[in-house]
């Protein structure tokens, strides 16, 4: 329970001011330019005078409100780059980006990812590396190097279970917890700000935290105020929470599905959560249904135990190929590529996904599932072979890229990113 003696109902204060009133009450340690929002108890206000937001408690609200689990969610910020930085500490502050070889503004591949400094530049992950080029030719650019990256995720995956009754990781650099010792909101606090201080002093590295009482709402406050944010969304704020934020922001809900919705005049979470749920299942099918709950904030499956679930290669030619038969090759050696690694590990896959993208970068991905889980390298390649098939009808070819998930493995082993990598 947080109590903020001394603060007057509906004073004005700002950011700073809050964190030096609960460095007072609770003698927390911060984490350099953290941030805290208590969505909770605040609520986001401007006046003319002060164009920095200002925040003002609204008393009365419960901090301990709490019914079912506290979940956490953990993002690392600008991963790589962040892993990038702290092996060379003279780049700190500057702009940097990982990813494919620029060549000078020649390169073919992509963006891994940048540090915010570049994104200031209008770069980010997935663009391709001639065109951050272009906007800007100063930063530094780095090559990916996964093993650093997969040592490092191992080791906080590690931190984030020794403060977890339960730790799902998802990604290279995300997981989401139920942290242990945390009976209500108010707990959630400084229990959040240990696992961001402890991140920073074991490997030099921030991290975004999101609570919240589900798992898709833990996500979206992660990413409310990156980077090294923390936002805590109780059960009581969760509706006023989402309303406001574009559709785009729920998991699974990407450019294309935003377009549609926002052809029917629904742009935000909380138009979406009045929508009727039929109209949503006439237009999506099941996942009609299944946004309509996420934007009620409630997650729709169990969380999924074990580490990473899908594993994937691609690979951007040096020309753009027209030879449909070096385009299979390319992509039946990248499935080769990934059976071995889960050969390796005894772990069988149901979804192939394969990805093209054109010379006109226009990019689509197509999967197959299989009936049942499979290990079988030649019904892999026969797969791969099928997809191909369909996609390859005339342009020429840019990039290709295979993706095997939905594993059969044994949920008694601890599989970490590191044994996919
Ligand atoms: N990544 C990648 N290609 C992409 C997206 C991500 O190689 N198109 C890699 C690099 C990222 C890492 O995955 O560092 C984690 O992805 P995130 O989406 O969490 O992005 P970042 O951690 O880089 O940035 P953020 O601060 O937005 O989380
Ligand atoms: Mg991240």
């Amino acid at each position: 329970m947080f109590d903020y003696p001394g603060i007057p109902d509906h004073q004005i204060i700002t950011p700073s001011l809050l964190r030096a009133y609960h460095h007072r009450s609770t003698n927390n340690t911060f984490i350099p330019n953290g941030k805290t929002i208590y969505v909770a108890v605040l609520l986001r206000y401007s006046t003319r005078e002060s164009p920095e937001p200002t925040f003002t408690i609204r008393k009365g609200t419960h901090m301990t409100e709490q019914s079912g689990p506290i979940f956490f969610h953990v993002d690392m910020d600008s991963f790589y780059a962040s892993v990038e930085i702290r092996e060379r500490p003279l780049l700190a502050g500057k702009p940097v980006v990982v990813g494919a070889d620029p060549e000078g503004g020649q390169g073919r591949g992509v963006v891994s990812t940048c540090s915010y400094e570049a994104r200031s530049f209008g770069i980010h992950s997935g663009m391709p590396i001639s065109q951050a080029y272009r906007l800007c030719p100063y930063a530094t650019y780095l090559p990916v190097r996964m093993p650093l990256y997969s040592q490092v995720s191992g080791n906080i995956m590690a931190l984030l279970n020794r403060h977890s009754t339960e730790c799902w990781q998802v990604s290279i650099d995300e997981a989401y917890l139920v942290p242990s010792g945390v009976d209500d909101y108010g707990a959630a606090l400084p229990v959040a700000e240990k696992i961001q201080h402890d991140v920073v002093a074991a490997e030099g590295i921030t991290c975004s935290i999101g609570v919240g009482p589900s798992r898709v709402v833990a996500k979206i406050a992660s990413g409310y105020q990156k980077p090294a944010g923390l936002t805590i969304v109780t059960p009581g704020e969760t509706a006023r929470f989402l309303a406001p934020l574009p559709v785009g922001k729920i998991p699974g809900i990407g450019g294309k599905t935003a377009a549609e919705l926002q052809i029917a005049g629904i742009e935000t979470i909380g138009q979406l959560a009045e929508c009727d749920v039929q109209q949503l299942m006439e237009w999506f099918g099941r996942w009609g249904i299944a946004m309509h709950e996420l934007s009620l904030g409630r997650d729709i499956r169990p969380p999924r135990q074990g580490g990473q679930k899908s594993l994937g290669r691609e690979v951007t030619f040096a020309e753009d190929l027209d030879d449909r038969e070096q385009v299979c090759t390319a992509a039946t050696d990248l499935a080769g590529i990934l059976h071995e690694h889960l050969a390796a590990r005894s772990l069988r896959f149901r979804t192939v996904t394969l990805k093209v993208r054109f010379a006109n970068f226009r990019t689509i991905t197509r999967a197959f599932s299989f009936p049942r889980f499979t290990d079988d390298p030649g019904a892999l390649q026969q797969a791969v072979r099928m997809l191909l098939d369909a996609v390859l009808t005339g342009p020429k070819v840019r990039l290709v890229g295979i993706r095997l998930s939905a594993f059969d493995c044994d949920e008694s082993r601890q599989t970490t990113i590191g044994d996919y990598l």
